[in-house]
């Protein structure tokens, strides 16, 4: 097993602090220029559209094993059923039964209202560059004293969305790659398996691309919902220093963590070594739970694994992370 000291010596090398300026929040999502944005927009050839985010509901993948995130839950706050509120608008029990009466009164509108209530980290979402840190600093030196009960002051979710997010994306289709359905619980996979599955799929990854791992995980769960959510497949942390090296503007995966849920760093439990490098040192956003199953049958079929992608957070102030439905187009 690898050591502290060798993840350190990794994480000096990859530290991307200062390299936009002191007063960065944006990362590696600098890597998008206006040519890239133009480029993924060249690879729009097909006319074909694939939604990357899974639904958002109680059957989601969130274990009750796990009882810091809970699945979304969705409650309706004006129904049809409201509709009854008109006979009350002469004598209402409450102000609110009032004004709710005087709505429906007059006129042929009806309307239904709803909330959502959820951790932001339960579905498909983006890890914000203040999700997490080590030794009190998040990305570009900023102490972790800027996360607060108001939330994070700097490196938020909010602060990507200057940046879209919009670029071209590599899909690696490690699953596809092997010849199976999902890659088997804690399969590790290294920069060499990703330099092997592009260049299978003769793919360049280049600046500014978003690279998406499929390790099939997702299919696999939603053909048995007992799967367990951890010790899912998933990148080594080494694969921090290989998205670093080709200048990958985020990454994502089918998966809880988009690493591998086995432990990697001698001595550190259940730290997550990649989350560290990418989010804390590199300013790389890490995608989770994107669903690649349809876009990865379509990409075998015609032999195309690079399109536009579309996948800008919610801007929640202070917030880090945000679900979003991420659009694939060819
Ligand atoms: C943690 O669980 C800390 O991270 P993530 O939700 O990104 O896997």
């Amino acid at each position: 097993m690898d050591t502290p000291k060798q993840f350190h010596e990794v994480a000096e090398r990859v530290r991307n602090w200062g390299k936009w300026g002191p007063d960065d929040q944006l990362g590696t999502l600098n890597y998008i220029t206006p040519d890239k944005l133009r480029e993924a927009a060249s690879l729009v050839k097909q006319g074909k559209l694939f939604a990357l985010g899974i639904d958002f509901n109680a059957d989601g993948p969130q274990s009750p094993h796990f009882t810091l995130r809970t699945n979304p839950i969705h409650l309706m706050t004006v129904d049809g059923g409201d509709v009854r509120l008109q006979q009350h608008a002469a004598d209402p029990a409450t102000a609110i039964e009032g004004t709710m009466a005087s709505l429906w009164e007059n006129g042929p509108m009806r309307f239904a209202d709803d909330y959502v209530i959820m951790p932001l980290q339960c579905g498909t979402q983006w890890d914000a560059l203040a999700h997490v840190w080590y030794d009190g600093k998040l990305y570009n030196g900023y102490p972790a004293e800027c996360i607060t009960s108001l939330g994070a002051s700097k490196n938020s979710i909010d602060k990507a969305d200057k940046k879209g997010v919009m670029s071209k994306a590599v899909l690696l289709d490690v699953a596809g790659h092997r010849g199976v359905p999902s890659l088997p619980s804690n399969t590790p996979i290294t920069p060499e398996d990703l330099d092997a599955v592009a260049q299978a799929e003769r793919i360049t990854v280049e600046p500014g691309d978003i690279v998406l791992v499929r390790t099939g995980w997702w299919g696999a769960w939603l053909r048995d919902r007992n799967h367990a959510t951890f010790g899912s497949p998933g990148l080594t942390w080494r694969c921090a220093e290989w998205l670093w090296r080709k200048q990958v503007a985020a990454v994502a995966t089918d998966t809880a963590a988009v690493e591998v849920g086995a432990q990697q760093i001698e001595g550190w439990g259940a730290s997550l070594p990649m989350h560290l490098l990418c989010l804390r040192d590199m300013g790389m956003m890490l995608g989770e739970f994107w669903n690649l199953e349809a876009l990865a049958a379509d990409c075998r079929e015609d032999g195309v694994y690079e399109f536009q992608v579309c996948a800008p957070p919610l801007r929640v102030t202070g917030a880090v992370g945000s679900p979003l439905n991420p659009i694939a187009v060819k």
